[in-house]
């Protein structure tokens, strides 16, 4: 996950935006704390959590298919990973193409220096003779500025339903920057998270273990360490919902009882009435023909679509018209 943000500023006025909208709102790329980022570590592992698992068995298995094009071409390319994280799906990717003698420059994108530099290690272990060239950024600016562009063709990765976790407009911008980002010929390989049996979805957000409440809670222990807070965890509790008909997974928080929270590095306090709702996270699920609609946007045609034995997850391949 890339959209870790631990400015102090930027944290502090996103959480007096979202508290003072109504309804209350937290953005979702606060998770991504040192404790975040291991609760995230402890759901890829959970048995309702099929997506990280699923995704694996799309790349795991057709690796080769996915990387015929990009091969075909004989020509050295740039490896461009939106969201880089620690990797771990892309080594699949990676090993094949060294094993194959491509020529190719990964270049790792991800907001987080700590996940970036982690990663830079790993590789020299596992990949001596790679070439890395990590960009610290976010998905939307290194697109606009494109530092790895150098008239090779492009494999733009945007791995691990990234993109379900920004709401539709935010994800047509998105893809409008990639769009600009990328010129003919250009490919892009996205993960999504495919509409499903409701069940399946919700139970991924409802883990029996209580991780996924443990994830959303963390907003809140966030807030009450570092921006002097009282929230009461206790009266609130983890609600993710389902809707069929928009694909769209949504978190809450809702408040148990009517309450006011005091946050002192705001120097304000929020009421909540009983059952308000703070919405925390968006995790949407695609259909095929919703994820064909963002290709032809994106200025994009669908090569092929590589799914898993279930079709509950894919990884999508463009190329650029
Ligand atoms: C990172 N992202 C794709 C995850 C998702 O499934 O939307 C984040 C997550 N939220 C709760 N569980 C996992």
């Amino acid at each position: 996950m890339n959209a870790k943000n631990t400015d102090f500023g930027t944290f502090a006025q996103d959480v007096m935006l979202g508290l003072n909208s109504t309804p209350k709102t937290l953005p979702s790329k606060y998770f991504y704390d040192a404790k975040g980022d291991k609760l995230f570590q402890q759901i890829m592992a959970l048995p309702e959590y099929y997506l990280t698992r699923k995704e694996y068995e799309v790349l795991e298995g057709q690796h080769k298919q996915i990387l015929t094009e990009i091969i075909a071409l004989d020509k050295p390319f740039n490896l461009v990973e939106l969201g880089a994280g620690d990797g771990m799906k892309t080594k699949i990717l990676l090993r094949y193409l060294t094993e194959m003698n491509v020529e190719f420059t990964y270049y790792p994108v991800d907001f987080s220096g700590s996940v970036l530099e982690e990663l830079e290690e790993s590789l020299a272990t596992e990949f001596p003779a790679l070439n890395v060239n990590p960009i610290q950024d976010t998905y939307r600016d290194s697109l606009k500025k494109q530092v790895w562009e150098n008239g090779k063709p492009n494999l733009i990765l945007f791995l691990g339903a990234n993109l379900g976790n920004f709401g539709m407009d935010e994800a047509k911008n998105i893809i409008d920057h990639l769009r600009v980002g990328t010129k003919k010929g250009d490919l892009v390989l996205l993960g999504f998270d495919l509409k499903k049996n409701p069940q399946i979805i919700l139970n991924a957000y409802h883990d029996k273990q209580g991780v996924t409440r443990e994830f959303n809670m963390n907003l809140l222990d966030r807030i009450n360490s570092e921006l002097d807070a009282d929230f009461d965890r206790d009266s609130f509790t983890h609600w993710p919902t389902y809707d069929p008909v928009s694909g769209e997974c949504r978190s809450y928080l809702v408040s148990q009882k009517s309450q006011v929270v005091t946050i002192g590095a705001l120097n304000q306090s929020f009421e909540f009435e009983a059952f308000e709702s703070i919405f925390t996270e968006i995790s949407k699920k695609y259909s095929l023909s919703e994820i064909s609609h963002l290709a032809s946007l994106g200025g994009f045609e669908v090569k092929e679509n590589f799914m898993d034995s279930e079709g509950y997850f894919a990884d999508v391949l463009w190329v650029k018209k």
